[in-house]
């Protein structure tokens, strides 16, 4: 697979942005979702910031207080046992191994701007906020869908009661309309076709099953895509390979004349993500025609190895010009990189299934 990384590589960064509040710091700006709006190419950042600490043995989570619409800074002792601190992202139980109590950081979603896909300018204020109590904890890698002059964007609502996938539109990247959440705990992922196959909308989403099953790829359909139902196992994990973990949606499904190619992320159990990709019918998207035995994309340059969280590149989204797939992706849970490659030799390297 030939893969074009950009040189400027990573494009943008936390030093690029300026925190939404003097007190805290920017730590991430990944995970974005991507279209095109007029002339520009909007990439919508998740933003992680977190207090400026002072005292090395304090771990300060900042909380939205969906009724004084304010932040709360709750602060732990590094020593306390109760806790542990060992993952970077977030903070668990002493014990729990799955779940966590807190976020270390707080994510919101912010524009940056640019007209070549090279050089981008950041918006100065949030674009998105968490503003109920289904978002305490932050809003995160969020997906831009254009539906004629609809943008939806649905982004990982978390709280202390679950990770779902809530929605805004907006048809001026200024003002934007919550609809609420559209997919209950645990579900990540989500990703909206572009355009109504045979009179129904679809939706990929990745819900997280926890008795029996496993954080796969389903699809659900619509006719008014808020609410969503039919739901279909669509695709599964892969023993021993680089999809074995956890699998998710990443870009807007892409039409093409072979089906509707989806760029997906999988992660191995050592939390490795990679992406790949795998190609849905295209008059009945709940059929899996092909599908990447190996990654198109993984972590190899510095930039995508160390970070926040290494060893992650995660696309949120892509822009085709003919055969010419940009594919933005979030790289360490840290900063936004873009590579190019073909959409035919994408296509070409699929193995098909019989
Ligand atoms: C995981 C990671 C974090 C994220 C939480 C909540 O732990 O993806 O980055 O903040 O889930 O979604």
């Amino acid at each position: 697979m030939n893969v074009y990384r950009y040189e400027e590589n990573p494009l943008v960064t936390p030093a690029h942005i300026k925190p939404h509040r003097p007190d805290f710091e920017v730590i991430g700006a990944f995970n974005a979702g991507v279209v095109k709006y007029k002339d520009e190419i909007i990439m919508l950042l998740r933003v992680a910031e977190r207090p400026i600490g002072e005292d090395q043995k304090i771990v300060k989570a900042p909380i939205y207080n969906s009724q004084t619409k304010e932040l709360e800074i709750f602060e732990l002792q590094l020593n306390d046992p109760a806790f542990d601190f060992s993952d970077p992202r977030v903070i668990r139980e002493k014990g729990d191994k799955q779940g966590f109590k807190y976020l270390t950081s707080f994510s919101y979603l912010r524009i940056a701007r640019s007209t070549d896909g090279h050089q981008f300018t950041i918006d100065d204020n949030p674009f998105v906020y968490p503003s109920n109590e289904l978002e305490t904890f932050g809003i995160e890698d969020p997906r831009i869908t254009q539906i004629e002059d609809n943008y939806y964007i649905y982004f990982s609502a978390v709280s202390p009661v679950g990770v779902g996938e809530s929605m805004v539109s907006t048809k001026d990247f200024v003002t934007t309309v919550h609809h609420g959440m559209i997919f209950a705990p645990e579900n990540k992922d989500v990703l909206i076709f572009p355009e109504k196959i045979n009179g129904k909308y679809y939706a990929l989403h990745r819900p997280v099953p926890k008795s029996v099953g496993e954080p796969e790829i389903w699809i659900a359909e619509s006719t008014n895509v808020l609410h969503w139902g039919n739901h279909k196992h669509l695709l599964g994990l892969r023993k021993g390979m680089w999809d074995s973990a956890r699998i998710g949606g990443g870009a807007v499904p892409i039409k093409t004349e072979r089906g509707w190619l989806e760029l997906y992320h999988g992660a191995t159990t050592d939390h490795r993500y990679c992406m790949g990709a795998v190609l849905l019918d295209l008059e009945n998207p709940t059929k899996v025609i092909a599908r990447s035995e190996k990654p198109i994309l993984e972590p190899e340059e510095d930039y995508e190895v160390e970070g926040f969280f290494g060893n992650v590149v995660f696309s949120c989204g892509a822009v085709i010009e003919g055969d010419i797939v940009k594919m933005f992706y979030g790289v360490a849970d840290t900063s936004m990189a873009c590579a190019e490659l073909s959409l035919q030799e994408i296509l070409d390297s699929l193995t098909y299934i019989k």
